[in-house]
């Protein structure tokens, strides 16, 4: 297992630092160089959380300012880490936006969902503890360009056949903030170059009416 630096900055939290793509590992912390820690600082070496003498919890910490690379038309989960402060801890987005197909949770600070545009995407994550305290980092992730997956036109979630499901889908999609098709022009039913209410229509037409099938997209 590798080894991982643990340093008390100043006296009020742990500093650590973990590589990106080794966070799912065990690590083996060394406290060696801390057996008598500064003055009013304590360490608990069963769980690693240091602690002041005055009992003061370490301020809420957003750790990572990146999130791993992810690839558009795939499926990504990474998580905002934050230590530190009171939990459960609220995320929220203070500034510019995830990139497209993806969200954040409010209450796990996990990004997931599946990019649709690829290319590098700014934001501010921000984590508010239960009992107050915030930290905010900018974070910059990149997509990277994939391969639109096949698709049937209308099928809007993605799921292989078409029914009333990807009118749901397609309504939340244009009117709610819902995920979009993947890709998006899965839900162009009419075959127009564009996803909007008369691919819905559309979709009901087929369905319910016997209208004609949805047409192959652009
Ligand atoms: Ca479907
Ligand atoms: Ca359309």
């Amino acid at each position: 297992m590798p080894l991982i630096d643990v340093s008390v900055n100043a006296v009020s939290y742990v500093d650590f630092q973990v590589p990106m793509m080794d966070r799912e590992k065990d690590y083996v912390f060394d406290l060696t160089n801390i057996l008598t820690p500064p003055s009013g600082v304590s360490v608990d070496r069963n769980d690693w959380i240091l602690k002041t003498a005055a009992s003061e919890s370490y301020a809420v910490h957003v750790i990572y300012d990146t999130l791993m690379t992810g690839q558009q038309f795939i499926s990504y989960q990474d998580s905002v880490i934050v230590r530190g402060g009171s939990k459960p801890y609220t995320f929220s987005v203070t500034s510019g936006s995830l990139p497209a197909g993806l969200t954040l949770s409010t209450t796990t600070g996990i990004v997931s969902g599946t990019p649709t545009d690829s290319g590098h995407v700014t934001f501010t994550v921000s984590a508010t503890g239960t009992s107050g305290g915030s930290d905010s980092k900018q974070i910059t992730m990149r997509i990277a360009p994939g391969t639109p997956p096949a698709y049937v036109p209308g099928d809007a979630n993605h799921d292989g056949a078409i029914d009333i499901s990807d009118v749901v889908y397609l309504i939340a999609y244009i009117f709610s903030g819902g995920s979009a098709p993947v890709p998006t022009m899965a839900g162009d039913a009419n075959g127009d170059c564009a996803v909007d209410i008369s691919d819905a229509v559309y979709l009901i037409g087929y369905i319910f009416s016997g209208g004609t099938a949805p047409l192959p997209g652009c």
